[in-house]
């Protein structure tokens, strides 16, 4: 593997590492930049942080907490149910609270999650739940357990686990031989294009391209049928992919991606080196436009202690002196501290604060979903800050 590095965003935390009150001191930071594997296009980490420092029985990051994902995750098990027998055997790797799998029966539906606070939250709800994390062991296990998958299922962690050769053997080994590998990534592409370079954080240990995940799966002796792109988590791509020698047809959408990351270069290093400057003045145009509220007196928070701000509060070095507090739903985030920057995080009080006059969109992913819900805010006219997919006033 010929790593490029063309990316460099300073020293970062652990990006769902939130803080008590007098546990900042030796708080871990590790050097992230980001490189392109010449051989397979594959955007990835230059260094690796290790797995147990980022998934563990505390982690923080609660799929449920977006009316938003709970309605995809419902949508996605409807379409994939019309593919499959009655009583498919299903697989989903990095289950979290469950937010998926809800969807299915507990009789023949089984979990991975490494993070022993979520794992036993699925268990309860009757779902055979493997408190590890993915690899050949497991999967070995598993076949021997309970046998092959009709479908195994992965939202969001196929990009978090660096070794995709043993990732991705072990999802064939216990994919039945007709069975299918549906998982959803956020998409290369709409990185590079909405600039949204908080993608780019410990947890993602690569940012997934078509064109790299065909090389990858290959690898394995799978291919892709099916490309389905979506809008959530600042654009996502759903990847379809059977075995090699499986009786099902591929379809359209692969050669559309692959022709469409072709022609935005994304097997060039060239158009890393061009994100990688716009990257740069995004930075800049942050601070000017956070600073410039500062001297006006205006009082800014941001919406959504999100791994994405970890990133840009930690590169664009914003901490309370920008931003006064962050507000999140997520009862395990509240009353700490965020990763790095170290900004008080809070309950939302139901509507933002009178004095708030602006508000920087932590989870932009969620933008329509926030709007709606702080719909008094705009209308008294407070503003929301953004930088995707450039630094603005939204
Ligand atoms: O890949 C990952 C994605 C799926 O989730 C994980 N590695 C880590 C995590 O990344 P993130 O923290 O950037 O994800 P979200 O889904 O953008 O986080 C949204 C945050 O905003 C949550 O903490 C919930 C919060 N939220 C809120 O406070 N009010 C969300 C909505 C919609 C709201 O109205």
């Amino acid at each position: 593997m010929t790593k490029e590095t063309f990316l460099d965003l300073g020293f970062q935390p652990i990006a769902n590492g939130f803080l008590k009150e007098g546990e900042t001191d030796n708080e871990f930071f590790f050097p992230l930049e980001v490189a392109l594997d010449e051989d397979t296009f594959l955007v990835t980490q230059k260094e690796y942080v290790s797995p147990e420092k980022m998934f563990n029985d505390t982690y923080a990051y609660r799929g449920s907490m977006s009316k938003t994902m709970v309605e995809h995750f419902k949508n996605i098990s409807m379409t994939l149910g019309a593919y499959l027998d009655p009583n498919p055997k299903v697989l989903e790797i990095g289950s979290n609270d469950g937010v998926f799998i809800k969807n299915w029966g507990t009789e023949t539906t089984y979990a991975v999650e490494p993070c022993g606070n979520f794992a036993k939250e699925t268990n309860d709800l009757g779902y055979k739940t493997y408190s590890r994390f993915w690899n050949k062991d497991l999967s070995n296990d598993i076949v021997a357990e309970v046998g092959t998958m009709d479908l195994v299922f992965a939202a969001n962690c196929m990009c978090h686990i660096p070794d995709l050769e043993e990732t991705f053997g072990a999802v064939a080994n216990v994919l039945d031989k007709e069975g299918l590998f549906v998982f959803e990534d956020p998409s290369l592409a709409k990185m590079i294009n909405l600039n949204s370079y908080d993608q780019i954080y410990d947890e993602h240990a690569h940012i997934f391209s078509v064109l790299a995940l065909k090389n990858e799966l290959e690898k394995v002796g799978m291919r892709i049928i099916r490309v389905d792109e979506l809008s959530v988590h600042g654009g996502s791509n759903r990847i379809w992919a059977v075995h090699q020698d499986s009786s099902w047809v591929e379809n359209s959408s692969v050669s559309q991606a692959l022709s469409f990351e072709r022609l935005l270069g994304l097997d060039m290093l060239e158009v890393y080196d061009r994100f990688s400057t716009r990257v740069a003045q995004s930075k800049l145009d942050l601070q000017t436009l956070l600073w410039s509220c500062k001297d006006n007196g205006h009082k800014v928070i941001s919406y959504g202690a999100t791994s994405k701000s970890t990133t840009i509060f930690n590169y664009c070095d914003i901490d309370s002196e920008l931003i006064d507090y962050i507000v999140d739903t997520t009862p395990e985030k509240q009353g700490k501290l965020s990763p790095g920057t170290h900004i008080p995080i809070t309950k939302p009080l139901g509507l933002i604060e009178d004095d708030i006059n602006y508000c920087f969109l932590g989870a932009w992913n969620f933008m329509d979903e926030i709007s709606k819900k702080e719909s008094a805010f705009l209308e008294r006219g407070g503003r929301f800050i953004t930088h995707v997919p450039i630094v603005r006033f939204v």
